[in-house]
């Protein structure tokens, strides 16, 4: 019986998929661009050479699993799960960038089961083949997690996850962290992208004006959803980030380097939709969406 399936053979699936079976968990993966009843062999460059082989169950034999992770894009979620049988005491989560993206689980999962989760470590795709996947574990980081429902209990899984990952911090409340997350890609993300760097760029004089316009219309939008982060505050982690991130491309720069769908809708689009839902313009995140809007829809 598997104790976990993850969807999503990516960077971060990878490096989840290795470090739980390292602890002993067993892993298999779901993957609808492969095909079912295969095996992935995932390596580590930190393994140096050792490889490990995962099963690809048949989508319709996921019932045993008890714990489900989602880490694909954003826009792909609801897909992720489709024709899916999840069991009712399934504790599934969800590891993706921006917010919103949970919303389309609920009509196939109850609210309880559901959790959701901000992921800070480095991981980076060597190479995918068919069948093969090398990911590396570029930073070290931390999980953050919580319900979807505020002041749920916690998983049963969290300890399987923090002995492979520790530190994991469990939140009665995971959204405050959600925001300030949100807030970090409101602003490397887009920036990065249109201006085609890296997110150490973004520490330049000439963006922080910018940055702190956008950090002001997140900060007053959290607070209409009472969660409260000082525009400082939220100021301060992004140009954190982007220092510890300096030499690295963001996610969007990356999607529209490659001419794929970026996240936008989940990240400043998310911002600017919920802002109008309290009444509030928010003009310096609109331009960041409607720019990136503009770029995706001049794709060759
Ligand atoms: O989450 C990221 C992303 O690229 O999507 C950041 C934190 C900006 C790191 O690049």
């Amino acid at each position: 019986m598997y104790h976990c399936a993850i969807i999503g053979a990516g960077a971060v699936g990878g490096l989840i998929a290795a470090k739980l079976s390292q602890n002993h968990n067993k892993v298999c993966f779901v993957d609808r661009r492969l095909s079912e009843s295969s095996q992935l062999e995932l390596e580590l460059e930190q393994w140096q050479g050792v490889k490990l082989q995962f099963k690809l169950p048949y989508l319709n034999q996921l019932a045993p699993c008890r714990w489900l992770i989602i880490c694909v894009k954003a826009h792909q979620v609801a897909q992720a799960i489709e024709g899916l049988s999840i069991a009712a005491d399934c504790q599934v989560l969800l590891m993706v960038n921006g917010i919103g993206a949970e919303q389309s689980l609920l009509s196939t999962l109850k609210p309880e089961q559901l959790f959701l989760a901000s992921n800070t470590h480095g991981a980076l795709l060597i190479d995918k083949q068919a069948h093969q996947l090398r990911v590396k574990h570029t930073g070290l980081g931390k999980i953050d997690l919580g319900g979807y429902l505020n002041q749920v209990l916690k998983p049963q899984y969290l300890a399987y996850l923090n002995q492979a990952f520790e530190p994991v911090y469990w939140h009665n409340n995971i959204y405050p962290v959600l925001w300030q997350k949100l807030a970090i890609n409101c602003c490397i993300n887009p920036l990065t992208a249109i201006h085609r760097c890296r997110n150490g760029e973004l520490l330049k004089p000439q963006y922080q004006s910018e940055i702190t316009h956008l950090c002001a219309e997140i900060s007053h939008t959290a607070a209409l959803e009472s969660i409260a982060l000082s525009e400082q505050q939220l100021q301060q982690s992004v140009l954190q980030v982007a220092k510890l991130t300096a030499n690295n491309f963001s996610s969007m720069q990356q999607d529209l380097a490659q001419q794929r769908r970026s996240e936008i809708d989940y990240i400043n689009g998310y911002l600017v939709e919920c802002a109008k839902r309290h009444g509030l313009d928010t003009p310096c995140n609109l331009a960041l969406l409607q720019r990136i809007k503009q770029m995706e829809q001049d794709y060759a």
